[in-house]
């Protein structure tokens, strides 16, 4: 029986993604880097300095350590900025009325992201009430595709791994998910998210008969 839920963030509970793509386009202008909205896609769910190296690999290219800290600090710098204007209207579609439907039915809610600044975000939302565990990049040491973040959640929730559902919206989320001995709903599209158990194409399709179901 399925008792709680882990939420990814970007993607799922808000729509971050602009924000990390200017971000590293600012970022990746002033340093002659090669960026582009392909290769964004391919940093949904990916930690910031596995991110980073990405970039770094598409541009074959490497830097010295305290290179890659100065970049990750100004790419933060700027996302921080885009983070201002993010308000309690910013909810994917159907999201605030599902958590409220889960609070409701006494479905324990986690949260399960690979970002850094999760909690701030969820600060501007107004959300942070609604989860009884965060977990971020800061709870764990291995990021998303390894299993850590949402074993970490669903122990601090209470949980065993197949009393919990994850719901994400990137293909190493999905992995975590699995590795971690969860199942998982996929929200996009069906090319890259395949390997979920359920796809949806919009958080607006969420409905706890769906959880409950799976
Ligand atoms: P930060 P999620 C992830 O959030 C984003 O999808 C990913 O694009 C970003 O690089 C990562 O957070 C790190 O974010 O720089 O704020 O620490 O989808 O796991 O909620
Ligand atoms: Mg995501």
């Amino acid at each position: 029986m399925i008792k709680g839920i882990i939420f990814d963030l970007d993607g799922v509970i808000t729509d971050t993604a602009e924000f990390h793509y200017l971000s590293w386009k600012q970022l990746s202008n002033e340093e002659g880097l090669k960026f582009d909205k392909l290769l964004n896609e391919q940093l949904k769910g990916v930690s910031r300095n596995k991110s980073l190296d990405r970039i770094l690999k598409h541009n074959n290219t490497t830097l010295s350590e305290t290179k890659q800290k100065d970049y990750l600090e100004r790419k933060n710098n700027y996302y921080l900025q885009y983070l201002k204007k993010i308000t309690q209207k910013d909810y994917l579609p159907g999201i605030k009325n599902f958590l409220q439907v889960l609070q409701a039915s006494n479905i324990k809610i986690g949260l399960g992201s690979a970002s850094k600044n999760a909690i701030s975000v969820l600060e501007k939302l107004e959300a942070t009430h609604f989860f009884d565990v965060i977990g971020d990049d800061n709870s764990v040491k291995n990021a998303k595709p390894a299993p850590d973040l949402f074993q970490y959640v669903a122990k601090e929730l209470g949980l065993t791994p197949n009393e919990c559902v994850v719901i994400e919206d990137a293909a190493p989320g999905i992995e975590a998910a699995h590795e971690a001995g969860m199942k998982a709903i996929g929200i996009g599209s069906k090319e890259i998210l395949g390997n979920a158990e359920i796809v949806l194409e919009s958080t607006n399709f969420l409905k706890l008969e769906i959880i409950q179901n799976i």
